[in-house]
């Protein structure tokens, strides 16, 4: 595996330096001040590779940026609606660009409107640490009271309903501004916040736009962009639905092991990946993450590597975000299953037998507390998570492993 990590840009609260302290050895990043839909010029981009190919006090980092994440895909394009013909011009044109700078690993997700959803951004853990948490009837008190969907109530089972009630009661004011920000923050660092008006508009869009019907989209989006993505030797790959089940009477389309097989299977190439997120799927109980990667890893581009802890066993339910090693996703047996998919490219001679990964969110904890850095992305937090997971991929290919 290749240990890579994110960096929001040169306003990440995170530095390069603390980067290299946590030996990693390659960067994730995306140019989020880009509105989506925009081609990513050549300039933009050796600009982000020089910015993070430089320490502060001028001495190079050797790090160089071998992952996007994102290169979203706009709202146009999910929706076939406007100029989304254009911009899947503008998405190959970027393709091209990043191609000719050495970037060949791209992530992106095809969840409509808002990306990653939680309800508490630092949610107070009894060691006194924080963490993210989406807790189920707080998301249905801001459904059906905050924004008031029409026919949200029906979405809940009464149980739900009910406890959402009392959630909302006893709000104040002040909360409520802080769970509508939380939920509609969307993706970290990228140009769009959404209003709550804004969120009911988008959502009006899609009242006419079925579960199939997205995939519809998804799927002639991919016949358009793989056949130029694999001449470029790209490697695309689609981050899942976070949470895995569907949102505000959105449809989700990348929750399941059986979303994803048919996405490989609906343009069949090498081109066509999969960001395997274990934090995101693992919040579904049926969700089996070592073996998707054991049936999928041939597809897998990137990993993301994290924990949840789930509160209850229903598929669409709370959790939180737990250690790295914690949580429902038995890590030592996904680590085991990446590295025999790593040792079985060798065989087949493919070029990309180290897959990136990345430790995947992280709490917060001691000087993370004071740092104020993006949600998920704390240094500390991180660095634990990325340390414990380089143990266990060590350990298990140590010659002694198997021996004894
Ligand atoms: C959250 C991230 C996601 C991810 C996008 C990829 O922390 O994992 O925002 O970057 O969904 O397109």
């Amino acid at each position: 595996m290749k240990q890579t990590w994110r960096w929001f840009g040169p306003q990440d609260q995170v530095s390069l330096e603390a980067m290299l302290q946590a030996g990693v050895e390659g960067v994730v990043t995306a140019l989020h001040h880009l509105p989506t839909g925009d081609v990513w010029s050549r300039n933009e981009i050796s600009q982000r590779q020089r910015e993070l190919a430089t320490l502060p006090d001028g001495t190079p980092s050797n790090l160089a940026w071998d992952v996007v994440e994102s290169l979203p895909v706009s709202e146009a394009i999910k929706k076939q609606k406007g100029e989304w013909r254009d911009h899947v011009a503008n998405y190959i044109t970027s393709l091209e660009n990043l191609s000719s700078a050495g970037i060949h690993t791209i992530c992106y997700n095809f969840m409509p409107i808002l990306d990653w959803t939680r309800t508490d951004l630092n949610w107070r853990l009894s060691h006194g640490g924080t963490c993210m948490r989406f807790d189920f009837p707080t998301f249905a008190a801001f459904d059906i009271h905050i924004l008031q969907r029409p026919g949200a109530v029906e979405d809940y089972d009464e149980a739900v309903v009910e406890k959402a009630a009392k959630i909302h009661a006893a709000m104040g004011e002040a909360e409520r501004q802080t769970l509508t920000r939380n939920i509609t923050s969307g993706l970290p660092g990228a140009a769009e916040h959404f209003s709550l008006s804004d969120v009911r508009e988008h959502l009006a869009e899609y009242d006419s736009i079925s579960a199939d019907q997205l995939r519809r989209h998804y799927f002639d989006f991919l016949e358009q962009i793989v056949p130029a993505a694999e001449k470029l030797g790209m490697r695309m790959c689609c981050h899942p639905d976070d949470p895995p089940f569907d949102l505000l009477g959105l449809p989700r389309i990348m929750s399941t092991e059986a979303d994803y097989q048919m996405a490989i299977d609906a343009v069949d190439s090498p081109a066509n990946g999969i960001t395997l997120c274990s934090g995101s799927l693992g919040a579904r109980a049926d969700n089996d993450l070592p073996g998707m990667m054991q049936r999928l890893g041939h597809r897998v581009h990137f990993l993301h590597l994290r924990n949840v802890q789930r509160e209850t066993d229903d598929i669409k339910g709370s959790f939180y975000e737990a250690e790295h090693l914690g949580g429902g996703t038995d890590m030592v047996a996904l680590l085991a299953a990446v590295l025999s998919q790593e040792q079985e490219r060798r065989k087949l001679g493919r070029t990309d037998h180290s897959i990136p990964m990345r430790p995947d969110h992280g709490q917060d904890i001691l000087d993370d507390l004071q740092r104020n850095s993006q949600p998920g992305y704390p240094a500390i937090g991180r660095l634990k998570g990325l340390a414990e997971l380089r143990g266990i991929a060590t350990a298990l290919q140590h010659d002694s492993v198997g021996t004894n």
